[in-house]
């Protein structure tokens, strides 16, 4: 039989298939493959055992998901303070990975000290304002969710479960809301899940803190800057043809930024992703 891992914890996975969920382990062979499943990997099942992954269209190390069509990256205006050198990370991974990104800003019934908004909104990603809490702009973000497979990634507590809550009702998903009522301490999303939503799935993933979140991955430094969509109008007028935008003289990028066509965090961000990325040695490269 054919299904989707909706769900995997500990070696035991959650498969749907033709609205029915079977658990499931994965077989020997898979593990001596060194095949990973992740939430959203189609595979090919029997008798409670997963015998085969389909191919992927992509995988996201961080929210671990396959198959996605598009990466909500959910901010809230404060209560956490938005980080933005996450934002910019996830958008990066996302793009990497060929998931499209967007941002959600939730948490609209709040001040918006850093103006996080103004950021975001010329870069040419999809920005829904939102505010999980009351509803307000949930309808808009529905309408653009149906039939895609999408995931929810952010901080801890800027509202992810809330969000999908307040999309699909139906659904009702733990938050740090409900469990402080019933006064068991605060809740928070513990593993990746996958939700039928119309057509399509929406993901509930774990919030992060800064700290967990690691480097970008095995990004070669040279593809960064490909990765900010507002910079591909100046990467063919540098002076240099592999000019890094950094230092170089007659940087396009660096005189955009200087003009106010870039944001300056977004600008800062690169240079911070490039230097932690740092050079890739020979074996990290190996596949
Ligand atoms: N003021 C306000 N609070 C909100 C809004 N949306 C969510 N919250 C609150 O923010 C807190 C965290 O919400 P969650 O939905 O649990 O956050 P999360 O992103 O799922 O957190 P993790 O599961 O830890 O990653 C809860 O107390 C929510 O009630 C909103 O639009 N406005
Ligand atoms: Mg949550
Ligand atoms: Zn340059």
């Amino acid at each position: 039989m054919e299904g989707i891992v909706i769900r995997g914890l500990g070696g035991l996975y959650t498969v749907l298939s033709q609205g029915e969920t079977f658990d499931c382990r994965g077989r020997g062979g898979l593990k001596r493959n060194r095949n990973i499943l992740y939430v959203g990997d189609r595979v090919e099942f029997e008798n409670g055992a997963i015998e085969e992954i389909l191919p992927r269209r992509n995988v996201l190390p961080r929210p671990p998901v396959a198959n996605l069509d598009r990466l909500g990256i959910v901010i809230a205006r404060s209560d956490p303070l938005p980080n933005l050198y996450t934002v910019d990370k996830l958008a990066v991974i996302s793009e990497h990975c060929g998931v499209k990104p967007f941002l959600v800003f939730n948490k609209s019934d709040l001040d918006d000290p850093l103006n996080v908004s103004s950021v975001y909104s010329s870069l040419g990603y999809s920005c829904f304002p939102v505010c999980a809490r009351t509803g307000e702009g949930v309808e808009e973000l529905r309408s653009y969710l149906m039939g895609k497979i999408t995931a929810f990634a952010g901080l801890s507590g800027v509202g992810k479960s809330t969000l999908l809550n307040a999309i699909a009702p139906d659904l009702v998903r733990e938050t740090g809301e409900i469990s402080r009522k019933l006064q068991r301490g605060k809740h928070t999303t513990r593993a990746v899940e996958l939700f039928p939503f119309g057509d399509g799935f929406l993901a509930d993933t774990p919030g992060f803190s800064e700290l967990e979140f690691g480097p970008c991955g095995l990004i070669d430094r040279s593809l960064l800057a490909g990765y900010f969509p507002e910079f591909e109008p100046y990467l063919t007028e540098c002076f240099f043809r592999d000019c890094a935008h950094g230092r170089e003289k007659d940087c396009a990028v660096r005189r955009a930024v200087e003009e106010g066509k870039i944001p300056r965090s977004r600008y800062e961000n690169y240079l911070r992703m490039y230097e932690e990325i740092g050079p890739l040695r020979p074996w990290e490269t190996e596949k």
